[in-house]
Order: C-alpha cells, then sequence, then structure tokens
C-alpha cells in the first residue's frame, strides 16, 4: 500500500484565488485542500505593513487551525497615478464592510478621472508558506504590469481585472482564459516560485 497523499492547504476564502491556485498548482503531487473541504471559517486580520506580512499572518492562522501545511496569497493593484493605492489596500479600498468587486473599480476609476493617462499599474502578489508547529514561514512573490482603461471588458478573473488592460496580450485580464491568466498573472509568478519550497517542504 503506498503512503496517503500529503496534503497543502489553500489558505484565502477569495474564490477566484482558490480557483487559480488550484489550476496553477495541478501537476504537483499533494492533495489540494480548501478551506470549504474541511468546513474551517476563519477571517484573519490583515492589519500587516507589507503583503509579506499579511500573507504570512494568514499562512500562520490557517496552518494552526488546520493542522495542514498552508499556503496563503496576499496580493494587490498598484497605480502610479494614486502613488501606488490601492495597494495593500486593495480589499478594504472602500471602507463599507462587503463592498463588491464592481463598486471597488468605481472607486478606483473616480479616483482616477481627473489624472493623465496612462495609468500605469502593477498587479503585486506574495506568498506565505507555513508549516504547523514550525514558527519559519517561507515567501515566494511575482507581478504583473499593465495598464488601467476605464471601460469594463471581460467576465474572467476577478477583482480588478475587468479594468486592467495588458499591453502584451492586447486584451484585459478579464478577457484572457484561465489558462493565459496563468501564464502570466502575478500569482501565476509568485507560484511559479512557490514550487521549489513546496517541493523541499513535501520533500517531492
Ligand atoms: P484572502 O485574504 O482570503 O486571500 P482577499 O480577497 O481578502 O482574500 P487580499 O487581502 O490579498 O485577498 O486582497 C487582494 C485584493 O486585490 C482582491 O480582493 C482584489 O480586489 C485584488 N486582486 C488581487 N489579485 C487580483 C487579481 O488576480 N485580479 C484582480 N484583482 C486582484
Amino acid at each position: 500500500m503506498g503512503k496517503p497523499m500529503q496534503k497543502l492547504l489553500i489558505a484565502t476564502n477569495n474564490k477566484g484565488k482558490v480557483e487559480e491556485i488550484q489550476d496553477l498548482l495541478k501537476d504537483i503531487n499533494v492533495e489540494l485542500m480548501t478551506p470549504n473541504d474541511i468546513g474551517l471559517k476563519l477571517d484573519v486580520k490583515e492589519d500587516g505593513n507589507t503583503y509579506a506580512e499579511n500573507a504570512e499572518k494568514k499562512a500562520v492562522a490557517f496552518a494552526r487551525a488546520s493542522r495542514l501545511i498552508s499556503l496563503a496569497d496576499d496580493s494587490g493593484l498598484e497605480v502610479d497615478a494614486l502613488d501606488g493605492a490601492p495597494g495593500l489596500y486593495s480589499n478594504r479600498y472602500l471602507s463599507k464592510p462587503n463592498a463588491t468587486d464592481a463598486e471597488r473599480r468605481a472607486f478606483l476609476l473616480a479616483n482616477l478621472r481627473n489624472k493623465p493617462r496612462p495609468w500605469n499599474a502593477v498587479f503585486h502578489a506574495t506568498i506565505a508558506i507555513a508549516i504547523p508547529g514550525n514558527a519559519s514561514v517561507q515567501f515566494a512573490s511575482g507581478e504583473c504590469k499593465g495598464e488601467i482603461i476605464p471601460e469594463e471588458r471581460g467576465t474572467g478573473g476577478f477583482g480588478y481585472d475587468p479594468i486592467f488592460f495588458i499591453p502584451e496580450m492586447n486584451r484585459n485580464m478579464a478577457e484572457l482564459s484561465m489558462e493565459e491568466k496563468n501564464r502570466l498573472s502575478h500569482r501565476a509568478r509568485a507560484v511559479m516560485n512557490a514550487k521549489t519550497i513546496l517541493k523541499e517542504v513535501f520533500g517531492l
């Protein structure tokens, strides 16, 4: 009888991230679990000063609660004309609780309205991997450059994807298939960098 497959928890409550990370890690020989699969509801306070601090908080809290090796992602959109905002606060850009992605996009565009174009921007993602009972957390990051445009295009992805134009594809992020997004996104690059860590952690 073979050894049972080792498990990795995708430590996020964001459905879009779960789907992308599942696809990005489909070639790695571990069983991918979601908080939903194990009935875990955890809302981690993201009060760190960096993506890494927030990613670490999420990975450690989920690893502690689940006893599983956990991979968290903290990400954000940095817009040059807004001095890097919303950045670390991309999810909490509107103070209103339970704001929708569409409301966040409308707010971003309202803040950009009087700024000269092009509205250059970069998506950033930092991944943290935590092992239960082990204090040292490991990190990987990735970025994707583009431009914010005022007209919404596409239905794929999530968050700011419908207004994020990628010059090399001549399309918006939300117009890409998951496979295409997963070849060039900030998260794809971060997960690619994280694979070396995962292989070492799981002894693969
Ligand atoms: P978890 O903390 O549970 O992972 P979250 O949505 O709160 O989920 P973040 O705190 O990292 O995640 O916030 C990131 C926000 O940045 C996210 O909600 C989107 O608004 C935006 N964002 C991140 N990656 C994105 C992507 O690939 N496409 C579009 N928007 C993205």
